[in-house]
């Protein structure tokens, strides 16, 4: 079993995390097979989909009018230091170049190109980091046995080498590992299928750390971080709230990040245009940013490779909006104050930013951040804001705009 202790993480790695805590803004990307179908990344379990039919569906893939530079160029312009991408789901198949198995898509379709590697290099020009998600439950591989709870319809013999099948993962994660340039890290879900599985995981992290020591290694599963793991993450909720039922764990010292779906699915839903606003997905970064977490926002392409234009138009929307306030949130931790009903706070050294959500009127009061006199600027702009100090508390009379969706008071010591 690998011992971590905080010296124990190497430099490289150190430095990866702190890179990844000031990044703030993640692109989620799921497609794959599933896309053709257009009712989301589980459509093989929750149909069910046997695997011949699932494998027949796999060989007309054909995403032409996918391109990277394409999808590279919007998330720059939605302003994301990241992307996260399927290399692998739940149904099993690769999409990327594969030689631990030819249910791949250079191998198994007529499209025979490796988008991973096309994007792999675009992100490298462009300077966004690359993420891997890759799945540890397999709804297809017949050495995915025992079952977990999922997985069970699908037609596979009932037996299977489950030495084979973690053999199997550690060979296309070295690939991944090797082919494609430094990566950000590897995004691994599925793990709850099997929860009391030997899954190996000590050697799988040592050889990811060995072949890349700055990759990161993000779990879902949900739980308390284990050794050789680099961050914490959270599902369709804000670190410390559980509507969705998924977050049970206490926040600990790791980097945080949580995932959101832009409507309701992961990947490419049909007919799902139940799509999030513009401002309901930049409250959810800023109050992300206000708890010191990533947001990493999904999109579910379109089987052709093109993204759904509700996708694309709030992607600019919220670029622009960073592009005047991404100061605001870039390289900030966790602020002073912790999350309100009307907003959220983060910091960078000594000045700290409110930022105002949700709130009608134009005085806001607040504890005040620390000892010593305040003063408080627009956010942008910069202009003075009248701030009253009471005792521990300030009053601050608001910028005038109340229909932007943040609010931004930089407030800074008085010298
Ligand atoms: C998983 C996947 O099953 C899903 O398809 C999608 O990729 C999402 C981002 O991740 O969903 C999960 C993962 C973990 C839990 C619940 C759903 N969990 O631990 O409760």
């Amino acid at each position: 079993m690998l011992v971590q202790t905080p010296d124990s993480v190497p430099a490289e790695r150190r430095a990866a995390r702190e890179w990844y805590r000031d990044a703030k803004f993640g692109m989620f990307v799921h497609w794959g097979v599933y896309s053709l179908l257009g009712n989301g990344e589980w459509v093989m379990q929750n149909r069910p989909i046997a695997v011949p039919d699932y494998e027949w569906l796999a060989s007309t893939f054909n995403p032409t009018k996918f391109d990277a530079r394409a999808w590279v160029s919007l998330a720059k312009a939605a302003g994301v230091k990241y992307i996260t991408i399927t290399a692998r789901h739940h149904d099993g198949f690769s999409m990327f170049a594969t030689k631990a198995s030819p249910y791949n898509i250079v191998d198994w379709t007529p499209f025979k190109r490796d988008p991973l590697r096309e994007l792999a290099d675009e992100c490298r020009r462009e300077g966004i980091k690359l993420f891997f998600y890759y799945s540890q439950l397999d709804w297809h591989q017949p050495d995915y046995w025992p079952r977990g709870s999922t997985g069970r319809n699908t037609g596979r013999p009932d037996s299977g080498d489950w030495n084979r099948y973690l053999d199997f993962m550690d060979a296309q994660l070295t690939e991944l590992l090797t082919n494609y340039g430094a990566l950000g890290g590897i995004w691994f879900d599925g793990m709850w299928d099997k929860p009391n599985a030997e899954w190996r995981l000590s050697r799988t992290y040592g050889l990811i750390h060995r072949l890349q020591p700055a990759a990161l290694i993000v779990p879902n599963h949900h739980q308390a971080p284990l050794p050789g793991e680099d961050a914490q993450t959270f599902e369709q909720d804000l670190p410390g709230a559980n509507t969705a039922g998924f977050n049970t764990t206490t926040i600990g010292g790791l980097p945080l990040e949580t995932s959101l779906t832009m409507n309701n699915s992961w990947g490419f839903n049909l007919t799902d245009h139940n799509y999030k606003s513009t401002r309901q997905l930049i409250h959810y970064l800023v109050r992300a940013a206000g708890v010191g977490a990533n947001l990493l926002l999904n999109i579910g392409p379109r089987p052709d490779g093109t993204i759904p234009p509700e996708a694309e138009s709030r992607l600019r929307e919220i670029g622009t909006w960073l592009g005047t306030n991404g100061a605001t949130l870039y390289g900030t931790r966790a602020g002073p104050i912790p999350p309100r009903n009307w907003g959220a706070t983060t910091a960078r050294g000594d000045t700290v930013y409110i930022h105002v959500l949700d709130w009608a009127d134009s005085v806001l009061a607040i504890p005040s951040p620390g000892a010593g006199k305040w003063s408080a600027k627009s956010w942008p702009g910069g202009s003075a804001l009248s701030l009253t100090q009471l005792g521990n508390s300030l009053s601050i009379v608001l910028p005038a705009d109340r229909d932007s969706p943040d609010r931004v008071v930089m407030l800074l010591h008085r010298r």
